[in-house]
């Protein structure tokens, strides 16, 4: 028997809440055939998928899994019905503040970290994006190009399945990453933004808030004009620190109107605000100092959970940090517009692009951090 999963699914496509009944399944006996299967009245109470019961169908008697959302018609994944829980995160941050960079270094992370997981793309064009971004920045070593803006960019679909549990059912997770162009964000407030990507912003499970801090006047004083160069997307990166209080503000401002939160309540949401380029930091005197934890190796994958006492500490070392570079008001503003913060410091790349954007080997640091701490808040793994 095919049992549905528990918790609801949501759509990868148009975001909305996906129950059994909302989904359309399709018996395909061969290329130039196919025909809707209706759900019985038993599936839709037992939950569970649709048998063919069309007399000469070859498939007749089989449980048929390839389905459709009834809100949009877009294909869905079987997997997605199988899940156990269903994870979704959203990157925002101002243009060039190391979104997909960080994406395409935390899931090659996820694969080779040495965690008892395997990673599955759901869908082509996942598979299709992940290849293409990991030979880019792994193979040829190059810095990736801006993140179109404007146009809805498909999510990413992964499917996370748990071998470090013994027994017969493997549980498997379904995580949904959304890596939009900065350009979106920054003007999310002021413009009409495609429908589809509100529904990513106002549906993630967590926010990952990406600040960069070569955007910092006290920062780029400190630093030299090459790390400053290779470490910005120069083409497009103008946007003054200003702007990510800005842009924190009419984020919330945005979720809130989305979800019907009131004006002054804090949104219950986790929000984990990521520090990116730290290896571009280390170049400042007034950086972090040598003894700092968040330079040291991240203690999580090694010890199967997410360790507490690390990530408050780093939390406690960037506010810290932040507060010497008289930089408040960023941090303020999540403050005040999240319930849920803690403050992560990552490099994706692990030492600054040459000057011709080339990278040397990657050696990604902290990355994993953001996602542990979802991953423990839903249960998946320990926290210690
Ligand atoms: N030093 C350093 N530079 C980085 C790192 N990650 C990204 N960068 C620099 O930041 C630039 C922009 O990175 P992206 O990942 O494309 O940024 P994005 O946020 O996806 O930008 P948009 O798609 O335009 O919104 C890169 O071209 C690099 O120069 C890092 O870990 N260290
Ligand atoms: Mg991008
Ligand atoms: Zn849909
Ligand atoms: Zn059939």
């Amino acid at each position: 028997m095919s049992m549905f999963s528990k918790s609801a699914a949501i759509c990868p496509h148009c975001l909305r809440e996906l129950k059994l009944s909302g989904m359309k399944f399709y018996c395909v006996p061969d290329e130039d055939n196919r025909h809707e299967v209706k759900l019985s009245f038993a599936d839709k109470f037992r939950g569970r998928l649709p048998v063919c019961k069309r007399k000469f169908c070859r498939n007749h008697g089989l449980t048929i899994r390839e389905a459709a959302c009834k809100h949009c018609g877009e294909p869905l994944p079987p997997q997605l019905l199988f899940h156990d829980k269903y994870l979704s995160f959203c990157a925002v941050g101002v243009s060039g503040a190391g979104k997909s960079s960080y994406m395409t270094t935390l899931l090659h992370e996820l694969k080779y970290s040495g965690l008892p997981w395997i990673l599955q793309a759901m869908d082509v064009d996942t598979t299709r994006r992940a290849q293409l971004n990991e030979q880019y920045v792994y193979e040829e070593r190059h810095c990736l190009r801006g993140t179109e803006a404007g146009v809805s960019p498909k999510p990413q679909l992964w499917t996370i399945m748990d071998n470090s549990v013994k027994g017969e059912k493997i549980p498997t997770y379904a995580l949904t990453i959304y890596d939009g162009a900065g350009e979106d964000c920054e003007r999310i407030d002021y413009t009409p933004l495609d429908a589809k990507i509100s529904r990513y912003l106002s549906g993630a499970r967590m926010l990952l808030i990406m600040f960069d801090p070569l955007l910092l006047s006290s920062v780029r004083v400190e630093l030299s004009r090459e790390t400053l160069n290779s470490s910005m997307a120069t083409e497009r990166q103008t946007s003054a620190p200003g702007n990510m209080v800005n842009m924190v503000n009419s984020l919330a401002n945005y979720i809130r109107r989305n979800c019907n939160i009131l004006p002054g309540k804090k949104i219950d949401r986790r929000a984990a605000v990521v520090l990116t380029k730290l290896d571009a930091l280390t170049e400042m005197l007034n950086g972090f100092s040598s003894g700092s934890t968040i330079l040291k190796e991240s203690p999580h994958v090694q010890n199967r959970g997410f360790v507490e006492s690390d990530s408050v500490m780093v939390d406690l070392e960037i506010r810290d940090w932040l507060t010497r570079q008289g930089e408040t008001a960023f941090l303020g503003a999540i403050d005040a517009n999240f319930k849920d913060v803690r403050v992560f410091g990552v490099s994706s790349f692990g030492r600054p692009p040459d000057s011709r954007k080339r990278l040397a080997k990657i050696r990604p640091h902290r990355v994993l951090d953001p996602l542990m701490w979802m991953l423990a808040s839903e249960g998946i793994i320990p926290t210690i």
